[in-house]
């Protein structure tokens, strides 16, 4: 780990073209598009090491959802040529290295500062830029700031009467100690079956003595059937990785997803039953493209969901649990759909118990364990797989203040609102990676990452070379866009699901569903159609 280049402090005052903030997929991309723009920059990270999501997230069995050989740039044809990988879903170590290795193939490191927390963003109307306050201290000035911070960035630990009482060790998925646990001989509760703890619990259970998992809402989750990717079909996807990628970039999801234009209504139940076994079979989250109506009917919807509650009950042994694990109320991929490795065959264990916290809410932690409405259960670990304050969360937790001093946490008080999930009114020349309003998390992050880096790096390049220092998103434009993200999630089922995707996962938080769902190629088109007419929705302004 890179833990040598935490820099003591910054020099004072320290100018830049541009800050950005988050040394991930996001940040990393930034730093070497903007350099390459001849701009200074500056990436700051709260971390001792880069990766973002991936430097954190090293709980047992951490892997992605989308497959290797599209989870990874494509900014550099000589890099996907050359970097190999090895299983069909990258597993956190192996992506971790990704990033390092991208970070020192393109000289990332010296214009990166570890340990260091943007704490505070003011923007500066005489001499349009941003002056940053860090938990190193400041000041720090850069005409730009570019929040790559990331969707899923932002720890939620519940706050669970008695939770500092508990005498035993209490870990959250998202901030995993780097030197691993031990969990031999131990009593282990995890709390929460989300993503991560779809991915935890079968290798905890393998592990502990003895696993208690804590649900509250039952997950549609799929098998990944994840296998070491055959280099034959390696090379063959490197053969035409131009072609692919060229194709990815205009697809619903920006991936290589194959998805069936056909509705689940219009075919005999016979050859819906074939499609979806077929895909399940296959593995991953490409069952959700069986059908084209799947996220717009429900109808065609309860098909699926149906065929992934027979598989459940067809997997685990007890039907009392089967039945815990049925999810109900909501429908298939409103809700993330998991992607896992054994998950309902490890409550086939004698080790293994479901607790069912929605009909026993955890009323609190005591110094032993966790005690619901009906029991105590006797713990020595407690792991909180609780999930993110997820796609506003890592933004708001800075303090950005705007024109007029505006806080950023008082503009979105009702939900987010950005113009093209990329920047929002009344806080100029400052830009959001994957931000609310853009496909972002409904999306393969590489793709939508890249595509707002470059989108940003263009707008610049235009600015600078019509003498403008100042870029900012117009007030009419934004609320159009707006309007639009909630009219075409409107037209689906995704705001169905009680989610993190619309801020139901955090107590207090406004509801409203965040990503925009049109698609990630439609959504590409008219960001380059924006960029093609001269940015309309943007106001620039020249320097003094
Ligand atoms: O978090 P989550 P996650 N009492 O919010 C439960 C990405 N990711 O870390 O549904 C009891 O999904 C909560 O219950 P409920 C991916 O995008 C990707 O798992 O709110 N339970 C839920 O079960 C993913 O979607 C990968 O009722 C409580 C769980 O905790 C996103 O990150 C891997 C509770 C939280 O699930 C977040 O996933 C990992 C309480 N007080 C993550 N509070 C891959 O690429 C919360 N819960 C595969």
């Amino acid at each position: 780990m890179a833990d040598s280049q935490a820099s003591p402090s910054f020099p004072s005052p320290a100018h830049h073209d541009a800050v950005v903030v988050g040394a991930g997929f996001a940040g990393l991309y930034a730093l070497h598009r903007l350099r390459g723009l001849g701009l200074s920059v500056r990436c700051l990270d709260a971390a001792s090491g880069v990766g973002g999501t991936w430097f954190w997230n090293r709980y047992p069995g951490a892997r992605c959802d989308v497959e290797s050989m599209d989870y990874s740039y494509s900014f550099s044809p000589e890099l996907e040529q050359e970097w190999v990988w090895t299983e069909r879903y990258p597993a956190q170590p192996e992506i971790l290295r990704y990033l390092e290795h991208v970070a020192d193939r393109f000289d990332l490191r010296r214009d990166i500062r570890l340990e260091t927390r943007l704490t505070r963003a003011v923007f500066d109307e005489r001499d349009p830029g941003w002056d940053l306050t860090t938990d190193r201290g400041g000041p720090l000035r850069a005409r730009f700031l570019v929040m790559a911070t990331g969707c899923l960035s932002t720890a939620r630990v519940p706050d669970l009467p008695g939770l500092d009482s508990f005498q035993g060790a209490t870990y959250h998925t998202g901030h995993w100690p780097h030197e691993g646990v031990d969990f031999r001989a131990r009593r282990v509760g995890v709390i929460g079956t989300g993503s991560s703890g779809t991915q935890a619990i079968p290798l905890i259970a393998a592990q502990a003595a003895h696993t208690t998992v804590f649900q509250r809402t039952a997950n549609f989750s799929l098998p990944a059937r994840n296998r070491p990717l055959d280099p034959a079909e390696q090379r063959a996807l490197k053969a035409r990785y131009r072609e692919h990628r060229a194709m990815v970039r205009y697809s619903p999801n920006g991936t290589g997803r194959r998805n069936n234009d056909q509705s689940a209504l219009e075919v005999s139940p016979e050859a819906r039953r074939a499609e979806y076994e077929a895909r399940w079979q296959e593995g991953g989250g490409g069952f959700i493209g069986a059908f084209n109506d799947l996220l717009a009917d429900e109808r065609a919807n309860d098909t699926a969901a149906d065929f992934i509650r027979s598989k459940i009950r067809d997997i685990v042994h007890d039907p009392a649990v089967a039945e815990l694990l049925v999810p109900r109320g909501f429908p298939v991929g409103s809700k993330r759909v998991t992607v896992d490795t054994g998950y309902y065959a490890t409550y086939n264990r004698d080790n293994v118990t479901l607790v069912d916290v929605d009909s026993s809410p955890i009323e609190k932690i005591v110094p032993t364990g966790v005690r619901t409405a009906d029991a105590t259960y006797e713990l020595d670990s407690i792991v909180f797989a609780t999930g993110f304050d997820a796609i506003t969360g890592a933004v708001l937790a800075v303090d950005i203040r705007g024109r007029g001093g505006r806080s950023l946490r008082e503009k979105w008080a009702a939900g987010p609102r950005t113009y093209l999930g990329l920047a929002t009114a009344g806080f100029p020349n400052l830009f959001l990676i994957t931000g609310p309003g853009s496909p972002s998390v409904i999306s393969n992050m590489v793709v939508s990452i890249e595509q707002h880096v470059d989108w940003i790096a263009d707008l610049l390049h235009h600015a600078r070379h019509g003498g403008m220092v100042c870029a900012e998103a117009d007030e009419g434009a934004e609320d159009t866009w707006v309007a639009h993200v909630n009219e075409v999630a409107d037209r689906t089922l995704f705001p169905r699901g009680a989610s993190w995707y619309t801020g139901a996962n955090v107590p207090g938080k406004p509801r409203v569903f965040m990503p925009y769902v049109g698609g990630v190629g439609t959504y590409r088109r008219h960001c380059e159609s924006i960029a093609e007419r001269g940015y309309p929705g943007f106001r620039f302004l020249p320097g003094a």
